[in-house]
């Protein structure tokens, strides 16, 4: 079996909740990636999750990233993800290129499945068919509490028994803790709540606001400061009774290895266009397994739920519906989980009235 072609486009998808922080702007972009054998087989991938000024030069990566595997038996996944990862220069895994392969990569992964005639959870390792899954994208730092309030009940109507917001843009620990409170009371004592920081604290910050956090219940505190500084996440995660979370800024799976030697934290968050695809986010979850602790999903709900239905060490997958225009398919969610298709590889087809519809020229 051989790569014959390739197709590419850029969908900009519209998002209900407005401009965020980061460069993320009130569209969702991404690069749509179709692979096509010899044989007539189609794998379909995606990258993007960049800021939107960068997409157009995420295409080109993309395309000539592409350009390079013609003639390649596709089901050598791990030999192409090393390949093109070498081929960018020293430096990779970064950036667009780590973007790029990662989405060339789910592509092969589907192909590979499809190729097998397996749903990709079983290929990778067939741990279950459900997965417990959060609500994430609808509880977002600027929100107010009254928006806080009325969404989270929302969302627990519609069947979440999980949920995720934010904070972090406050000026005062006060009221920092106000938006805990609501968001307590208002989804009551057996809604499961994470809480994500992205990085906006400072240790002292984390370690006393944290501490006030606990009453509440709080599932797992996430990103409370910069990802890079270890030894910080460390004296937060020692500090606190709650969980932190932590790895979705990671590039590659060598900065999860410093992140776990060093005890900083307590459930590790891998992100797939970061890690490097499929092949590099398995990696992940199978050194955070050695380390006695859970994995968890970052982003890209329809492929990552696969691979977090593998592992045996899976603990909860994001459900961020940002991608779900580009295809026909949803992730089903049942009584809190999500139902993993049954159909070869990551049982997605693209929407190609979507696609038009959306596209960018
Ligand atoms: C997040 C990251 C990128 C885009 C949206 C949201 C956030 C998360 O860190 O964990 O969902
Ligand atoms: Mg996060």
């Amino acid at each position: 079996m051989k790569i014959q072609r390739y197709e590419t486009g850029i969908v900009s998808l519209p998002r209900e909740e407005g401009p965020l922080s980061g460069g993320m702007g009130s569209k969702a972009e991404f690069i749509t990636i179709k692979i096509i054998t010899d044989d007539g087989i189609e794998g379909i991938g995606y990258s993007g999750f960049a800021s939107s000024i960068m997409v157009k030069a995420l295409k080109e990566t993309v395309d000539a990233l592409l350009e390079q595997i013609i003639g390649e038996d596709p089901r050598r996944v791990e030999h192409i993800n090393t390949y093109l990862r070498n081929l960018a220069g020293g430096g990779a895994p970064a950036g667009l290129v780590t973007r790029g392969v990662s989405g060339i990569d789910v592509a092969l992964w589907d192909i590979k499945g499809k190729a097998a005639s397996e749903p990709l959870h079983r290929l990778l390792g067939g741990f279950r068919d459900t997965v417990p899954t959060y609500a994430s994208g609808y509880l977002w730092r600027t929100f107010d509490l009254n928006r806080l309030e009325k969404t989270s009940k929302e969302l627990v109507s519609q069947g979440f028994k999980a949920m995720k917001f934010r904070m972090g843009a406050e000026d005062s620990a006060q009221k920092e803790i106000a938006r805990m409170e609501t968001m307590r009371n208002s989804v009551g004592p057996d809604i499961t709540v994470m809480l994500d920081i992205n990085q906006g604290w400072d240790v002292n910050t984390a370690i006393s606001i944290g501490r006030e956090l606990a009453q509440y219940d709080l599932f797992w505190l996430e990103d409370p400061i910069n990802h890079q500084d270890f030894e910080g996440l460390s004296r937060i995660a020692d500090a606190l009774d709650t969980p932190v979370a932590a790895g979705e800024y990671h590039y590659g799976i060598e900065p999860f290895r410093t992140q776990l030697e060093r005890r900083s934290i307590d459930i590790v968050m891998v992100d797939l266009l970061r890690a490097g695809g499929i092949t590099q986010w398995m990696k992940a979850a199978h050194l955070a397994e050695a380390y006695n602790l859970p994995v968890v999903t970052h982003l890209a709900t329809e492929v990552l739920m696969h691979c977090l239905a593998a592992c045996p060490n899976g603990l909860y997958v994001e459900h961020m519906p940002w991608t779900f225009a580009m295809f026909n398919e949803e992730p089903e969610v049942v009584g809190g989980e999500i139902v993993l298709p049954q159909s070869p590889g990551l049982g997605l087809s693209f929407n190609d009235d979507n696609l038009k519809k959306y596209a960018v020229s």
